[in-house]
């Protein structure tokens, strides 16, 4: 009787793991060096008749971004959505879940990946100086692991699933203007689409968009890129949904004092936990996830509001695709 209880009590203390014990999702990501342009059409696209002002007289930059592999062998980069950027890989976990993040450092410099949100050791911070995965010199690498519990998931009014900022963290204000910036995602325990696709289920399409003015030029107003995702007038293009999508859209900003900006869409609103808007306000380093249903077909302004970022061309247009109709076969004479 004693050891029957013993063995009940063992499989009561095992209970949990089994059940809490997410996946491993595993990432290789390297650090490289790139050159940027913030227009890659070279046109103001937003006023075709009209040029890009100051902003306009250089678009091309060195830059360093976090650009993620299929394997270890960091041979075959994995495709990103044209509207993602400059932003680094996309990192996905539902709650329970374990990031292992293969950090492989193929720029000049030290670099690092330092998680908002996540649950991590010293070692694994990725800032401060300190710890085993602080500095990554060049040509070293360094796995990052990071937990996605309880605290790194979606709090009872969040959606199911909400965005944190990873960036480098070395050189704390210069490894961000380089570009060395990107997001995780964590979707709330039991919404994801599967195991193997921690995607929410409950959401059709996200969207992620970085309102940052980068510094190119120590402060010179031609050289302060009032960017979307890394592009400026227009240049940021990709941001389509079909009618009737559920749209959630990542939200983040970082920079200085100047970085304080109103995300506004045109022809659709938001919910933001449970504020209904259509002006999402960013910080440095904010982090928002808000939801909209895409039902009012058409192409429409997506746009930072602050009067000086509008003219400096903080401003690109987003669309919402009629869903296609069902065919109706025409009228024609019946078969007897
Ligand atoms: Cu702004």
């Amino acid at each position: 009787m004693k050891s029957l209880l013993r063995v009940a009590l063992l499989v009561l203390a095992a209970a949990p793991f089994a059940t809490q014990a997410g996946q491993i999702r595993e990432y290789w990501v390297a650090a490289e060096p790139v050159t940027w342009d913030y227009a890659p059409s070279g046109k103001n696209l937003l006023h075709p008749g009209s040029d890009m002002g100051v902003w306009g007289k250089r678009l091309s930059y060195p830059k360093y971004r976090y650009i993620r592999y299929t394997d270890a062998t960091y041979r075959t980069p994995v495709p990103q959505p044209e509207w993602m950027g400059i932003l680094g890989p996309e990192l996905l976990g539902e709650v329970g879940d374990t990031l292992k993040v293969h950090f492989r450092n193929r720029a000049d410099r030290p670099f690092s990946m330092h998680p908002h949100g996540l649950r991590y050791d010293e070692d694994n911070d990725g800032a401060d100086h300190r710890g085993a995965g602080a500095m990554i010199a060049p040509g070293k690498s360094y796995t990052y692991t990071w937990t996605l519990d309880e605290g790194a998931g979606p709090g009872p009014s969040d959606p199911s699933s909400i965005v944190w900022l990873y960036h480098s963290h070395v050189d704390h204000v210069a490894d961000i203007y380089q570009g060395l910036i990107g997001t995780i995602v964590v979707t709330r325990k039991g919404m994801a689409i599967s195991s193997a696709d921690p995607r929410p289920r409950d959401v059709d399409r996200n969207f992620t968009t970085l309102f940052m003015v980068f510094d190119e030029e120590d402060g010179a107003e031609g050289g302060l890129k009032h960017a979307m995702n890394g592009y400026i007038f227009g240049n940021l293009r990709g941001l389509e949904a079909v009618e009737g999508e559920r749209v959630r859209w990542h939200l983040v900003a970082l920079g200085s004092e100047v970085d304080l900006h109103t995300a506004h869409w045109h022809g659709e609103t938001v919910l933001d936990h449970g504020r209904r808007t259509d002006v999402i306000e960013l910080l440095p380093a904010s982090m928002v996830s808000v939801d909209m249903v895409a039902d009012n077909p058409g192409t429409w302004l997506y746009h930072c509001h602050v009067g000086d970022h509008m003219t400096a061309g903080m401003m690109t247009r987003w669309t919402v695709r009629p869903r296609p109709q069902p065919t109706v076969a025409p009228p024609g004479p019946q078969p007897n």
